[in-house]
């Protein structure tokens, strides 16, 4: 199973054969889960690609979902790398008001549970008001936000600001990621950093926290 081959499965939607195919990539070829995932979220851009040029419409995109969570859950195990003797430091992540797209946040959770952190996952479309209120109550010291709308994307800025007026925005890193995004724009929303995928987002969020 070569990395073409998944990038094709991703893009001509084979839901029913892309758990198998991530399996044997793993087991039988012993391919880099981080390859893999490289592979498969390819795919994911040559979809989105389709969608711009009216070839794939909303329909696909749902199954292209579908495709990509069919074989993240085979893979995330593998994304699993031990640093258990550390304290874990708690971030809570979440997909912003409004924006449905959770995939790419869902990468970045396990990503940063293999790395030790104790992830608080709020989910997707969620309010600034839920998000401060579990900072509170867990005393999480980074937040993770995706936005995948350009609709969406100044839910960051209501999220810093919302933090700011809790008085938690001191004692937090906002890292902000997805694709209307970039570091000039989430700094303009009031982020610490912005990360274009989940790999390097975990560097980045321990390199601001010192980990
Ligand atoms: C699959 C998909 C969907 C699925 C989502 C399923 C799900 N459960 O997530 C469904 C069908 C629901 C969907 C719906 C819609 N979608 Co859509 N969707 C996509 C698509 C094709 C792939 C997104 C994806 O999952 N990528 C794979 C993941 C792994 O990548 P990712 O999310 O980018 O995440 C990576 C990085 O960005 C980063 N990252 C992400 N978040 C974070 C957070 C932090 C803190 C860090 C550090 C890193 C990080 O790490 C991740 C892994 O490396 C994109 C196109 C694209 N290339 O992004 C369009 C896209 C995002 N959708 C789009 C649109 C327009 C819509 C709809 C409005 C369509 C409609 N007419 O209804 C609706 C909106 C619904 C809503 N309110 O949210 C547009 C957005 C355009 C824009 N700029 O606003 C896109 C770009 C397609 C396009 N080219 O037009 N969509």
């Amino acid at each position: 199973m070569d990395f073409e081959e998944l990038t094709e499965l991703i893009v001509e939607l084979e839901v029913d054969d892309i758990a198998d195919a991530v399996k044997v990539a793993l087991d039988e070829d012993k391919k880099d889960p981080i390859e893999i995932l490289t592979a498969l979220t390819k795919g994911m851009d040559e979809v989105s690609r389709r969608y711009e040029k009216f070839e794939y419409f909303l329909g696909e995109l749902v199954l292209a979902g579908d495709t990509m969570k069919a074989g993240l859950e085979v893979l995330k195990p593998a994304l699993a790398v031990s640093d258990a003797a550390k304290e874990k430091i708690k971030a809570v992540i979440a997909t912003v008001k409004g924006d449905q797209h959770d995939l790419g946040k869902n990468i970045l959770g396990t990503m940063l549970l293999s790395a030790n952190f104790e992830v608080y996952d709020l989910g997707r479309d969620v309010d600034a008001d839920i998000i401060v209120e579990k900072v509170r109550e867990t005393g999480a010291s980074v937040v993770g936000l995706s936005s995948l709308l350009s609709m969406t994307v100044d839910q960051i800025g209501v999220v810093h600001e919302a933090l700011k007026e809790a008085g938690l925005r001191d004692g937090v890193k906002l890292i902000v990621g997805g694709a209307p995004l970039n570091l000039e724009l989430a700094k303009k929303f009031g982020a610490d950093g912005y990360a274009d995928d989940a790999i390097y987002g975990v560097d980045l969020i321990k390199k601001l926290t010192k980990t």
